[in-house]
């Protein structure tokens, strides 16, 4: 299967409302499904309509937007619940229990052999209710269940014939890329529904595990914006696109609006009332910043020799830093060139020592090097060439 034939599930409306400070308003959602749609987001999955009256009013509203994406509900492995999704209108429903021996023991207290009965019961009703809608059935806690009992799970339900897709879900962020490839190739080998990953980023593995279930043959990727979710959340939007614009740019750059990734992050990240984190993938304040005066030179000559991703694709600049210990006389000399100062190589290169010389015994800013190149440049360059002032 080749990478490139996948499909983002944005779960924004769902896992990201599991997240401590979301508390999205009727308008809120909308405006995030309308800007994940226009980012290209293939399906938008949306709390239970069982969760509370808004969430179902909200639900209806959203499936009636017209939106490309696909939208999608997630309920329990529930009759009622899958009764009131389907009166919503909804692309698809994803069906979700748990089978690891702590949910089975802990939350529904249920064997394996009754869920793969519930399992039957349920998803095949649903498939009689509604002969086209997508359905996808989910284990919670895949990766902490005893491999050989999920396989059976799965196996069962794939032999029902009504269900479009396979869930997996690392419900607690702990499962490993080998792991995830090992268990999504197996799923891969044995049953032909599509494979959907989901992951949670406890242990700091949500994108290369997404990224493992892709390479093992999954074709669904949940994500949500900027990652939110229970706990410290899910794979994000923005990361796995990055990952995937490293593997193939122009797939990635067709597929996806990616200038609208900075501002559908800085939308999401106001309502919930957190800051982009500065090392953010894209976005984060420094994710296109050089500072390395070796870095500097080459960045100047041929931008991709320190950038794997081109911050002009995702409507972005970047910056070269120069105010510090260690930059580099060919970065100082461009900053003269975009200030139009007229000064020789051995100036700059005089200057660009006496910066360093500078920068060891305090913090510069860049307004200061300004200073200093228009000094010089105005042939005020004496060996203790004073700071113009506020600098000394
Ligand atoms: C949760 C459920 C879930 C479901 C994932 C899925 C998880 O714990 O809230 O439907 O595949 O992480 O297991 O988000
Ligand atoms: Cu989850």
């Amino acid at each position: 299967m080749s990478l490139n034939q996948y499909f983002i599930i944005d779960s924004t409306l769902r896992e990201g409302e599991q997240f401590i400070n979301a508390q999205f308003s009727s308008e809120q959602k909308v405006r995030i499904a309308r800007a994940l749609d226009e980012f290209g987001a293939e399906y938008l999955e949306l709390t239970s309509p069982m969760a509370s009256p808004g969430s179902l009013e909200d639900l209806r509203t959203i499936t009636q937007l017209g939106l490309n994406s696909r939208i999608l509900t997630h309920i329990r492995c529930h009759k009622d619940d899958a009764a009131v999704a389907l009166d919503t209108g909804v692309d698809g429903v994803d069906v979700v229990i748990g089978t690891s021996s702590r949910l089975r023991q802990f939350s529904h207290g249920k064997s394996i052999d009754e869920i793969i009965d519930l399992a039957a019961e349920v998803l095949t009703w649903i498939r009689a209710q509604a002969p086209r809608i997508e359905l996808r059935f989910s284990t919670e806690d895949s990766f902490r269940s005893d491999e050989a009992e999920l396989l059976r799970v799965y196996l069962a339900v794939d032999k029902l014939g009504v269900v479009n897709r396979l869930g997996t879900a690392d419900t607690v962020g702990i499962a490993t890329p080998t792991q995830v490839g090992r268990i999504v190739g197996t799923l891969r080998r044995l049953t032909k529904c599509d494979i959907e990953f989901h992951g949670h980023n406890d242990s700091g593995c949500a994108i290369a595990n997404a990224y493992a279930a892709l390479e093992a043959g999954a074709t669904h990727i949940d994500t949500t914006v900027l990652g939110i979710g229970e706990r410290n959340g899910i794979t994000p939007l923005g990361g796995l696109v990055a990952r995937m614009y490293t593997s193939d740019r122009e797939h990635t750059r067709g597929k996806y609006r990616l200038e609208r990734l900075r501002p559908l992050e800085m939308m999401v990240a106001e309502m919930v009332g957190v800051d982009i984190p500065f090392n953010n993938y894209v976005t984060g304040f420094s994710a296109f910043t050089h500072k390395a005066g070796i870095h500097a030179k080459a960045i100047l000559n041929s931008p991709d020799t320190y950038e794997a991703l081109d911050p002009h694709d995702f409507g972005l600049t970047r910056y070269i830093s120069i105010a510090h210990r260690l930059t580099g006389w060919n970065a100082v000399k461009a900053r003269a060139d975009q200030l139009d100062l007229k000064l020789s190589d051995d100036q700059v290169k005089a200057l660009t020592q006496h910066i360093k010389t500078l920068a060891d015994e305090r913090a510069l800013t860049l307004d200061d090097v300004d200073g200093l190149l228009r000094h010089w440049a105005n042939g005020n360059e004496a060996v203790e060439s004073p700071l113009p002032a506020g600098v000394a």
